[in-house]
């Protein structure tokens, strides 16, 4: 008989797949984001299980996947600390193997979401064997934890119903929010577009892309797909851009050469936090 205390039966249940259904899932999740959360009192809250840079492993069983949560983002740390302090203990629940990465945009250019979303693909890449990829809003945060965050067989639409659409689809086609794809699936689309500057369209745009490669998306019903969402007013630097939807006429034809294989980008520079790793990325806004 072992010691349930040893190293030697930890490794012996470490090497077993992870269930399916995670075990300890909770349901309906309370979330509000009244209280003021600094970064040092989230990272004291859920940080202890965390590795560098964002990183967690089950401790118990071995992931079926490799997770990369990739966060666009420019002046919103109000918005991250929340996120932070909601989704790892989530995540966590969810025995996901996962980092995460937030993508700042470097400098005061016009915003462009999309193109940081394929940067954080390409960098999280860099430094581990991932084979799906969620790309999260930074204000956005489920109200049930069984809303898993890994890939399927068709890609996946997470934010189903959000609060300030009263937990409805506004329109049927609406792909962005959270969305998940494995990379398999973000190759097969050729990820984002690069080329939708300021607010607006790039998730119309990936919308037609997998409309157009892969057919079919996927969704979790709409009570566990339910979010809520922080309120703010419109960014800096991100107007709407009346000439994106005109865009989007055009998907079919560009997709093939404006996207991943066509991304052009420059690290600034990498932190490593204990909650995520913070990359600066200068997308080279046009002049
Ligand atoms: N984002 C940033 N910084 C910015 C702009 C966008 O981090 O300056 C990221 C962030 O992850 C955000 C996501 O891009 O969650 C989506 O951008 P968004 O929040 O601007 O889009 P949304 O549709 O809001 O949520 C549009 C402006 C609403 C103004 C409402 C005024 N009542």
């Amino acid at each position: 008989l072992q010691n349930p205390g040893t190293s030697e039966v930890n490794q012996t249940s470490a090497s077993g797949p992870c269930p399916n259904t995670p075990p300890d899932l909770l349901g309906p999740l309370h979330v509000e984001f009244e209280t003021n959360r600094t970064l040092d009192e989230v990272r004291e809250q859920v940080g202890s299980a965390l590795q560098l840079g964002g990183r967690y492993k089950p401790p118990n069983c071995v992931s079926k996947q490799k997770v990369a949560i990739i966060i666009p983002f420019r002046y919103r740390d109000e918005h991250l600390n929340h996120w932070l302090y909601y989704l790892h203990p989530i995540l966590m629940r969810q025995q996901v193997d996962y980092s995460i990465y937030v993508i700042n945009q470097y400098g005061h250019g016009v915003f462009n979401k999309a193109k940081l979303m394929n940067a954080g693909y390409a960098e999280a890449l860099k430094e581990y064997d991932y084979d799906c990829f969620v790309f999260s809003d930074v204000d956005m945060v489920p109200l049930d934890d069984r809303n898993l965050y890994r890939c399927f067989d068709s890609p996946r639409h997470l934010a189903v119903g959000v609060d300030k659409f009263n937990f409805t689809l506004p329109y049927k086609n609406i792909f962005g929010g959270v969305i998940a794809l494995s990379k398999e699936q973000f190759l097969k689309i050729n990820g984002f577009s690069n080329t939708y500057w300021g607010w607006g369209g790039e998730d119309d745009d990936i919308s037609n892309r997998v409309r157009i490669r892969i057919k079919s998306i996927s969704r979790p019903d709409s009570l566990i797909g339910r979010y809520k969402m922080i309120h703010h007013d419109r960014d800096l630097h991100n107007d709407v851009n009346p000439h994106n939807p005109y865009k989007l006429h055009e998907t079919i034809k560009t997709f093939k050469r404006d996207g991943l294989n066509s991304l052009n980008y420059t690290v600034k520079d990498i932190k490593r936090d204990k909650l995520f790793t913070f990359i600066s990325v200068d997308v080279h806004v046009p002049s």
